[in-house]
């Protein structure tokens, strides 16, 4: 019975593993959460907007767009997700309340 509970166990583990692979952000209450978020390469990040207001997912440092990607403005419930493929540290802010930052740590396993 062990055994078998064993092979349970990896079989769902198996199936979840794309939903571990992925994060989310919540934004709410105009902050990003966290701010600081670590993840492994190739993992996908999914950011929500909790709040009422819009906000907006920009890579760069306010006012210092960097190009690597970059949502549309998000209305209340609306969502943007990036896959980060490439290790390193990609911060962003929100261009529509600027002091909204945050920061992707991208980590090989
Ligand atoms: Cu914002």
């Amino acid at each position: 019975m062990l055994i078998v509970a064993g092979f349970t166990a990896l079989g769902v583990g198996y199936l979840l593993f794309p939903f571990f692979t992925s994060a989310m952000i919540p934004i709410q209450d105009f902050q990003f959460h966290p701010s600081t978020l670590r993840i492994e390469t190739g993992a996908r990040v999914i950011w929500i907007n909790y709040d009422v207001e819009p906000h907006d997912v920009v890579s760069g440092i306010p006012g210092v767009r960097d190009q690597r990607y970059l949502s549309n403005v998000l209305g209340p419930g609306g969502t943007f997700a990036f896959t980060f493929t490439e290790p390193g540290e990609y911060e962003y802010y929100c261009s529509l309340y600027p002091h909204m930052t945050g920061k992707i740590v991208v980590e090989d396993p």
